[in-house]
């Protein structure tokens, strides 16, 4: 079935700042309480989606989720007995009871949309039908609040609830530690062409009530059980991996910042998995008779796991280009001002393996987060039915590339401090940016 791999990227919200709210996620923690520019921020997205759209690629776009965050004060009684929100009245009281919630309510995470769903194409259900399941997002608290949004602007986008769907959206898994899941962050699928069967790896950092010291693992292996079984997965052709504790350790708190795989090519870390040998073997178990695994380990020797992750190296889009034979690895400008991953890349595309060519893309303002181009798309393999079925109002051309940069232009802020949250003001002023922006994408039931 002829088919292509569509990447639909977060578009980075008006209240992008740096919270500091992400145990584990060295980036995170480095850059708390630094101001930040939302506006730089989101423009920095739209040009990367703009340089996919200019080659030729499928790009979509998944809109921010509104900001501050109603449920936040509600569901955290921040806001007292109070049903609902209002600005003026509770931004004030949040500020004096507690800061961080406050800073919780603000967060633009939903940016991240590879930690938005767990993603299967139809080639490799049973039945033939394109399923999602939105990330449950447990162990951080402000991620926590993502997921009836993130399904509910899922359903929209792949119009699951009309008479001819593109997709099945499944609701996040059963929110209790057991069952934690961040999407797609930790899912690599493998195969010969897009829309052929393929390999779903699923890669996890723990066991259900497997307690460990030290930075959280954020994947459970009984959540994507789950979500293998829901997306009704061939056994034979599904991989569970176990994440090393090593990579946790060192801030890899998702799989995707220390492999990316595209087609037949993996490209990890020495010390991504706990077991190398074991996992590219159940790997190739797993795709025999599909597709030729082509394995590039990067060696820690060379690139050692600390520069892996403050590069974020492996925290690349893995990109088949039209009109180019080998696959073109869309990096972040830090990988090319990290000397051991710039002769590392210089190296890997000199040689004749999968990958030809490295494209360098700044965005620094999700970075500083701990985001790299990877964390910043869900990746949609769809046939050209599907891709007919999709929302409009969502897939890019370049027209709407300048449309959306024209409202964030006008409507977000070039510098926001910590100190911003308690004025109420910004609270309203937020809040009609979203509103202006899924008005662009034609999605005012979101609004
Ligand atoms: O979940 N950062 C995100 C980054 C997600 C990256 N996604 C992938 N690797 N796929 C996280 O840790 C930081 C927010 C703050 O501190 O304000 C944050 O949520």
């Amino acid at each position: 079935m002829s088919a292509v791999e569509a990447n639909f990227d977060g578009l980075i919200g008006p209240t992008h700042n740096y919270g500091g709210l992400s145990d584990g996620n060295l980036a995170s923690a480095k850059n708390s309480g630094a101001v930040s520019n939302p506006r730089e921020a989101a423009l920095q997205g739209l040009k990367k989606m703009r340089m996919m759209v200019s080659a030729g690629l499928v790009q979509g776009v998944l809109p921010p989720q509104p900001r501050p965050d109603d449920w936040t004060f509600i569901d955290t009684r921040l806001i007292g007995g109070h049903t609902a929100f209002d600005a003026k009245r509770d931004i004030p009281a949040a500020a004096a009871i507690d800061p961080r919630l406050l800073k919780i309510a603000y967060s633009a995470s939903p940016m991240w949309a590879a930690n938005a769903a767990t993603v299967s194409p139809s080639a490799d259900t049973a039945d033939g039908e394109l399923k999602l399941t939105a990330a449950n997002l447990t162990t951080m608290l402000h991620r926590s609040f993502e997921p009836q949004m993130t399904a509910e602007i899922l359903r929209q986008v792949f119009r699951s609830a009309s008479p001819a769907p593109a997709a099945r959206i499944f609701p996040a898994l059963h929110a209790h530690p057991d069952y934690a899941d961040e999407g797609a962050a930790n899912h690599v699928r493998l195969c010969r062409a897009h829309g052929e069967p393929g390999v779903e790896i699923f890669v996890y950092g723990r066991r259900a009530g497997e307690a460990a010291a030290g930075f959280p693992a954020r994947q459970t292996r009984e959540a994507s059980e789950a979500i293998a079984r829901a997306h009704q997965l061939r056994p034979e052709r599904t991989v569970f991996l176990k994440q090393s504790s090593a990579a946790i350790a060192a801030g890899a708190f998702h799989n995707d910042v220390v492999c990316v795989g595209a087609l037949e090519t993996l490209f990890f870390h020495e010390e991504a998995f706990e077991d190398t040998s074991a996992a590219l073997e159940q790997i190739r178990r797993a795709g025999d008779g599909l597709f030729d695994l082509r394995p590039v380990m990067v060696p820690s020797e060379e690139v050692p796991l600390t520069d892996a992750i403050s590069s974020y190296l492996f925290n690349s889009q893995l990109v088949e280009w039209p009109d180019e034979d080998r696959l073109v690895l869309v990096a972040p400008t830090e990988t090319r001002d990290t000397p051991s991953t710039a002769s590392y890349c210089e190296a890997l595309v000199a040689g004749n393996g999968p990958i030809g060519r490295v494209e360098y893309v700044d965005v620094r303002q999700s970075m500083r987060n701990g985001g790299g181009p990877a964390c910043l798309r869900l990746r949609v393999v769809l046939t050209d039915e599907e891709r007919g079925l999709v929302h409009p109002g969502v897939l890019l051309n370049g027209d709407k590339i300048d449309r959306l940069q024209e409202v964030v232009s006008l409507t977000y802020r070039d510098r926001l401090a910590p100190s911003d949250f308690a004025d109420p003001d910004f609270a309203v002023e937020a809040l009609e940016a979203y509103e202006a922006i899924v008005a662009a994408l034609d999605l005012p039931s979101l609004a």
